[in-house]
């Protein structure tokens, strides 16, 4: 039996500035998208709100973890390489609390079974990013495997967000709704495929590609699939409020269910 070894990555202030710049970029694109997204809040429906709490949730998540990050904090050497562990604690917040916005925005409340759809996509999402991470961990033995499950998980995510919860929109939704979910459904999608791929070519994968190219890559993939689905989202809500005449009480997404 052969086990990785890891011991926690100290001393290594300053090492590399690019990383570590790519890092601030990531700390204040998340910091100022968590701002705008705050003021956007403000002027949307009370009843519409929880989309932009949600959005600003995430983003405030982000943040944090890019500065843990720039510090190296949760940095663990594993075989000659850097394991960003801040990244998969990030991750496995994020990611099940950006299907969980766009559930919202796909499935009106009176859709019977919008809890078991959502709780099985976020078990979804945390099964893919925690055998994502023991991925990174593995050594070449087991490293695969846990690759094929985390992206199998990512598979069936797929399949639910474009094939099941596609179906329910389009059935109770209406035209308008069902148009902005497929629109934030292609736009989340596109992004998340891009991240096992370049898991693939990184370091903790063939390493094609240098630890530096990987962070700017997850920096700029990050700000896009947090702030700019955010933004999306909520924009797209604030344009439909005044078109849905919800009744008080009534969110817009209720008020476009037929
Ligand atoms: C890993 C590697 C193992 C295989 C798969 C992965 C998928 C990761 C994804 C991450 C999405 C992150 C997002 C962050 C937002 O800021 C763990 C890279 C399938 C899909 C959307």
């Amino acid at each position: 039996m052969v086990t990785a070894k890891v011991e926690v990555y100290i001393n290594h202030k300053g090492e590399n500035m690019d990383t570590s710049s790519w890092l601030w970029i990531g700390t204040i694109g998340m910091g100022l998208g968590s701002l705008l997204l705050a003021l956007l809040a403000t002027t949307l429906r009370k009843e519409d709100r929880h989309h932009a709490t949600v959005a600003v949730g995430i983003t405030v998540i982000a943040a944090t973890s890019y500065y843990a990050l720039v510090h190296n904090f949760g940095d663990l050497m594993v075989a000659g390489n850097t394991v960003q562990s801040a990244r998969y604690v990030d991750w496995v917040l994020t990611t099940p609390l950006l299907l969980l916005s766009l559930c919202l925005v796909a499935l009106p409340s009176k859709v019977k079974n919008r809890v078991w759809t959502i709780a099985s996509l976020v078990f979804l999402d945390v099964y893919m990013i925690v055998t994502g991470y023991f991925a990174t961990l593995a050594d070449a033995n087991t490293k695969w495997m846990w690759y094929v499950l985390s992206s199998v998980a990512l598979v069936i995510i797929a399949y639910m967000l474009y094939v099941s919860i596609m179906k329910t929109v389009k059935s109770v939704g209406g035209a308008k709704l069902s148009k902005l979910y497929t629109t934030l459904a292609v736009y989340l999608s596109v992004l998340w495929l891009a991240y096992p791929v370049i898991w693939l070519l990184g370091t903790s994968g063939q390493g094609k590609v240098s630890f530096q190219t990987e962070n700017a890559v997850y920096a700029v993939l990050d700000l896009l699939a947090k702030v700019g689905f955010g933004l999306l989202l909520v924009w797209n809500i604030k344009k439909l409020s005044d078109s849905a005449n919800a009744k008080t009480d009534e969110t817009t997404v209720d008020a476009l269910a037929k």
